[in-house]
């Protein structure tokens, strides 16, 4: 129980090698959140993780037994109904929801391209298509060189703090930088690295690595 109305704590599946339960996780830590997990593998585990989400899809939340959130950014958005709004990592409301949404929409799309190319790579080499993965790759690319143009030098992408945006890139470069060592160069995102960098140092990022 977390002590709040006898509710149960909330039961985070998957592993944090998913930038989407990573984004999750961290955003929760940083948030106070009290939150459990449950370490499930969309390879191994497969029975259990469809059990939960009828998508076979990590994260899912488990509130209680009959309530579960499915969808990284629906588990986000619960959390941002129930904190000060002016706490909120994705504005409620304004042309500043706009921003933050277009800038997320970018960022869980490249993200996703690149998972993509994850699993083009892993073909059998008579099934490869080579200009299939190039295409993922360079979506995955082209995706952070524009948010890095949409943070224009700034620290923050929105209102000079850490906001939905921030973490949800953070997350992602570190994550294509793990599988696909080279392919996110500093010297094209130079202000999206210090942003990662940055980020990765605080304690919800530094607690929660990724694996
Ligand atoms: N839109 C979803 C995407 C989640 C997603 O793609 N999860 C991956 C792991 S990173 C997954 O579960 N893949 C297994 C599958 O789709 O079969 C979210 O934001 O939660």
């Amino acid at each position: 129980m977390n002590g709040k109305a006898n509710e149960p704590i909330p039961v985070l599946t998957g592993r944090l090698i998913s930038p989407f339960v990573r984004r999750v996780a961290v955003t929760m830590a940083y948030l106070n959140m009290p939150f459990e997990r449950k370490i499930l593998s969309i390879i191994d585990d497969v029975p259990e993780v469809e059990k939960i989400n009828p998508l076979g899809r990590v994260p899912a939340l488990i509130m209680s037994k009959n309530n579960v959130i499915i969808d990284s950014a629906a588990i986000l958005d619960h959390y941002d109904q129930q904190v000060d709004p002016e706490l909120a990592l994705v504005p409620l409301e304004g042309t500043d929801r706009g921003r933050a949404l277009y800038l997320l929409a970018i960022a869980c799309g490249a993200i996703e391209k690149s998972m993509v190319a994850n699993g083009e790579r892993k073909r059998p080499a008579e099934k490869q298509m080579p200009d299939k993965l190039a295409r993922q790759q360079r979506q995955t690319v082209q995706g952070f060189v524009a948010l890095e143009a949409e943070l224009d030098g700034r620290d923050w992408f929105m209102n000079d703090k850490m906001m939905q945006p921030d973490i949800t890139c953070a997350v992602g470069v570190s994550f294509i930088r793990h599988i696909f060592p080279g392919l996110l160069d500093d010297k094209d995102i130079p202000a999206l690295s210090d942003l990662t960098a940055r980020c990765e140092a605080l304690p919800a990022f530094e607690k929660l690595p990724i694996g």
